[in-house]
């Protein structure tokens, strides 16, 4: 046997095995401190040496560098009627946008490290830029697809998707005005969904879009859930893959340190298998992974636990295979 099975050895959009590690240390699209730590602690874990080991060359970008986020969060008048601190996250989003924007034109993998998931809005939207044929499959317990006049939380979080595609834009916070969607509905399926709001179950429906539940996981089983949704947004199996991937899609007892647990999740080995049969297909183009947070740990095991997951969807997307 040769020793090249050892990894996937095929990426259709990226033959050079370069990737931008793009440091996202974000909190601003939820309640919950620490989760800007996350980038930090997957980097301690050593995050950036096993990519190589698998063949990448990596090199890092930190587009939030310059943004006085502690600042920005004080900002007690940051608020758009219920919505909370939108002219941070569309300053942050903003600079992801174009960070993966740039990552993606030169030819590299964007890997963006979160930070709550409110980023996703510039990694959706800075990655179909660049590559308006893409699509986008999005691994998470919750749709993240409430608009402004759905969300009852009022945290940005919990709204990238429904930016990413424009709606309800003219309810929009001022501030969003550099945003131009383009996802389309087609382009978008959900696996790992467990705890989606009434509002967001009437958006999935209108718009026909692609959405696999755990229940869904349970009757079919994970290989035909990916095997169905990678089916329904990419058929001739010929676009770029986005993943954004939340980690708290994964069960809370694998997944301990992420803001927004709930129970009956995907387990570890059915969180991993996603990104390794999206590997498989070799059309692997940007990911994000995202939600991991330190500070909610009860101890330092889950700590480890959580952070060492969140470096192996990463390894697991961009080549490790267990033969
Ligand atoms: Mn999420």
């Amino acid at each position: 046997m040769q020793t090249s099975i050892c990894f996937v050895d095929s990426y259709k959009f990226h033959p050079s095995r370069k990737i931008t590690l793009i440091l996202a240390p974000f909190d601003g699209g939820q309640p919950k401190s620490g989760v800007e730590e996350g980038p930090q602690h997957l980097l301690d874990a050593g995050l950036q040496s096993q990519l190589e080991e698998l063949g990448w060359t990596t090199s890092i970008d930190e587009p939030l560098k310059d943004l006085d986020l502690l600042g920005l969060k004080k900002d007690a008048s940051d608020v758009h009627g219920i919505v909370k601190r939108p002219n941070m996250v569309s300053l942050a989003s903003q600079r992801i946008h174009d960070a993966v924007k740039t990552a993606a034109l030169k030819n590299t993998l964007p890997l963006t490290i979160g930070g709550d998931h409110s980023i996703a809005i510039g990694t959706v939207s800075g990655f179909f830029e660049a590559q308006p044929d893409a699509c986008l499959l999005w691994i998470d317990a919750h749709a993240d697809i409430n608009t402004i006049s759905t969300t009852e939380s009022g945290n940005l979080h919990g709204c990238p998707v429904s930016f990413v595609m424009g709606l309800d834009k003219e309810s929009w916070p001022p501030h969003f005005k550099w945003l131009r969607p383009n996802l389309r509905a087609d382009r978008i399926a959900y696996i790992g969904l467990r705890d989606v709001d009434k509002g967001e179950k009437k958006i999935l429906k209108d718009l026909g879009i692609t959405a696999f539940s755990m229940y869904h996981v349970d009757k079919y089983g994970i290989g035909k859930v990916v095997e169905m949704a990678l089916k329904a947004i990419n058929p001739e199996n010929n676009r770029p893959v986005h993943v954004s991937y939340d980690v708290d899609a994964i069960d809370p007892l694998f997944v301990q340190a992420t803001g927004t647990p709930v129970k009956d999740g995907l387990t570890l080995r059915e969180g991993l298998f996603i990104v390794e049969e999206v590997a498989a297909t070799g059309n692997l183009a940007a990911l994000d992974v995202v939600e991991t947070n330190p500070s909610l740990a009860l101890n330092e095991t889950h700590v480890l636990d959580t952070v060492r997951v969140g470096c192996a969807i990463a390894r697991c997307a961009l080549g490790e295979t267990l033969l």
